[in-house]
């Protein structure tokens, strides 16, 4: 059986063009594929403060600099997060609802409830 040389050209240039998009695609997904996916998404729950109870939970908590906290509080009661130095402050967050702050630079950082000054805790910011 003969195949014309129309259609053998014309096949042979689909194949060279389906191997060199194929190649394409090829480099594209190797070089495109970033390091580690650890990195991405929600925020750990090293890095949410609870309020429950008139307390700040955990009492002490440690978060990179420049880290979202989100704070939840848990209570009926308006509480606030505010940093001795003022570095941070959450405002008041309204029971059951969730506010944040960012992460001063490292250091302790001791804080209170504005609301209830009686309320105390410690975040501790790692450098970086
Ligand atoms: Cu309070």
């Amino acid at each position: 059986m003969r195949i014309p040389r129309t259609i053998l050209k014309f096949m042979l240039a689909a194949l060279a063009a389906l191997a060199w998009s194929a190649c394409g695609s090829d480099d594209a997904g190797s070089g495109g594929g970033s390091p580690g996916g650890s990195g991405g998404g929600s925020p750990s729950p090293g890095q949410t403060l609870m309020i429950k109870n008139f307390n700040f939970q955990p009492s002490t908590l440690e978060v990179p600099a420049g880290a979202t906290v989100m704070v939840k509080n848990e209570d009926r009661d308006a509480h606030t997060a505010t940093a001795d130095d003022r570095s941070f402050d959450t405002g008041n967050i309204a029971g059951g609802a969730t506010g944040s702050f960012t992460a001063p630079r490292a250091g302790e950082v001791r804080y209170t409830c504005t609301i209830h000054p009686y309320m105390r805790g410690v975040i501790r910011v790692a450098a970086g």
